[in-house]
């Protein structure tokens, strides 16, 4: 069975996860799982391999370190961007225009439902420029950002 690959399809992708991801499976199960960030970045990285393609990682609490790696990627050959922006999503005009600035296509996922959370989490400033988003799918939305990046 031929098993190739469209050639739009991303082969360099880039995980970003924004502030305070980095807690994941150590509080607040109930909004945002059991799973750390690692044992998620393990599990896309393995899958990104089995397929050919290759998968960084990055998280930071930092905005202009988020930026800084946008701007990276764009010489590094990344293709692709699995970003999940934390509460940046709601304010971050700034990682907004660092990821329009380098014209790389974005999937924004969301951990939990942000549209049946406050008021305040309702706005992204990311959904607009993005490919698509994935919310309120724990952290399985970002198996779903890949393979949609991957068979893109
Ligand atoms: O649902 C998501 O994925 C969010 O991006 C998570 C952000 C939140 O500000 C967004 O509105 C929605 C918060 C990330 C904080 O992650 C923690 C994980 C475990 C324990 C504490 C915080």
């Amino acid at each position: 069975m031929k098993t190739e690959k469209p050639a739009s399809a991303a082969r360099h992708i880039l995980l970003l996860n924004g502030p305070n991801l980095n807690l994941l499976g150590t509080r607040e199960p109930h909004l945002y799982g059991s799973e750390t960030l690692p044992a998620i970045e393990a599990r896309l990285v393995a899958r990104a391999r089995e397929v050919g393609a290759q998968l960084a990682t990055f998280q930071s609490n930092h905005e202009g370190a988020l930026i800084d790696r946008v701007h990276a990627a764009r010489t590094q050959g990344v293709n692709g961007i699995i970003i999940n922006p934390g509460g940046l999503t709601h304010s971050s005009v700034s990682l907004r225009d660092a990821l329009t600035g380098v014209a790389l296509p974005f999937i924004e996922v969301h951990l939990s439902n942000i549209h049946a959370r406050e008021a305040f989490r309702h706005h992204s400033c990311f959904s607009d420029v993005a490919i698509g988003t994935v919310v309120g799918l724990g952290s399985r939305g970002y198996d779903f950002a890949l393979d949609f990046l991957l068979n893109r």
